[in-house]
């Protein structure tokens, strides 16, 4: 294609945003961002665009494994964990994970490779499977790989943790103390009820993937971060299974489960040096997004009242859903 297709297309592109986002539904977030709501899930105007240049422009392959979850809910863990997994026979000592973090290893579609254009290069995507990424719910998933069969895992938390979890990566990456900000909290908080949040209401998010897994579970995998942080060997290998690299017995012996739990521990990616001073593509230090990784932190900083309100959100919206907290 030549430079002035490529230039035309990214024009046409444009237009249709355009065109689009004035009749969305838009409110505000707790930070003062504009939102618009598309296929039921909040966005900001360029994450939209490149939603829309995803769904338009991706050709998915079957091979293909996409990496899925709402914010803050595990997804470093469940990247650096897939890269482990199929990365293991071919590595002994420069393992990628020693070399980038597992937001560089797998990007996220729309906040990476397609933010900009609809035709992003991915040449450098030709060894299989590819490995992606995405915070998009199931069914806007599902309108970019239209009807491919791709492998999508996707990770789920407690909200609580996930929202506390969102309120220090926000105060680490805007620099400022946690201490001074409370109010920051709170006003998340509410943006989280109301379920206007960037990428929420968080409930649609994680029961469309649910719905997705019940419906196609040889192609849908939905793990939950609190089962991995309870009986992780037993996760990983489920997660192997589904990837279809399924542990042999003689890698079960020789400890190489543990081996992969152990790199992609939070102590052990935290403290790697490309962690410790690196910044992703976007900007974000590569450190923001190790913290602490347990479960029911969320106790520390919301009151009762909080916790009891959010509780009866999340009782209503999951009933009738196998799904606890
Ligand atoms: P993202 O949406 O920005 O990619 P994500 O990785 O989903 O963030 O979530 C970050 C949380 O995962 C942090 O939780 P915390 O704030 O409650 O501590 C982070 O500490 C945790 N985390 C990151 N890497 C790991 C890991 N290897 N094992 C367990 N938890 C991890």
């Amino acid at each position: 294609m030549d430079v002035n297709e490529i230039s035309k297309n990214l024009e046409r592109d444009e237009q249709e945003t355009i065109s689009l986002i004035p009749s969305l539904p838009s409110d505000i977030d707790f930070n003062g961002t504009k939102l618009f709501k598309y296929q039921s899930c909040w966005y900001d105007s360029k994450t939209l665009q490149g939603i829309l240049n995803f769904q338009r422009g991706f050709k998915p392959q079957e091979t293909d494994i996409i990496v899925a979850s709402f914010p803050k809910s595990g997804t470093t863990w469940l990247k650096a964990l897939t890269v482990a997994l199929l990365e293991r026979s071919k590595h002994s000592s420069n393992h990628p994970l020693l070399s980038d973090n597992p937001h560089g290893l797998v990007p996220v579609l729309e906040l990476r490779l397609y933010t900009e254009t609809s035709k992003p290069d991915l040449t450098s995507f030709s060894s299989t499977p590819r490995l992606f990424s995405t915070h998009v719910p199931f069914d806007t998933l599902q309108g970019a790989l239209k009807t491919t069969p791709c492998k999508v895992v996707y990770v789920w938390r407690n909200v609580k943790d996930a929202l506390v979890s969102l309120w220090y990566f926000e105060c680490a990456n805007l620099k400022i103390k946690i201490d001074e900000e409370r109010s920051l909290l709170e006003s998340m908080f509410e943006s989280f009820c109301r379920g206007v949040s960037y990428y929420g209401p968080f409930w649609e998010h994680v029961l469309s993937y649910w719905r997705g897994s019940l419906e196609d579970s040889k192609n849908v995998l939905f793990l939950r971060y609190e089962e991995l942080k309870i009986e992780p060997s037993a996760q990983v290998k489920k997660l192997a299974e589904f990837l279809g690299v399924p542990f042999s017995v003689e890698e079960e012996e020789s400890g190489c489960v543990e081996e992969i739990l152990e790199l992609c521990s939070l102590d052990n990616l935290k403290n790697l040096e490309v962690n410790k001073i690196g910044k992703t593509a976007r900007g974000v230090e590569h450190k923001n997004f190790f913290r602490k990784g347990e479960v029911g932190d969320s106790k520390n900083y919301l009151t009762p009242e909080m916790e009891r309100r959010i509780d009866m959100i999340i009782e209503e919206r999951f009933r009738g859903a196998d799904l606890k907290f």
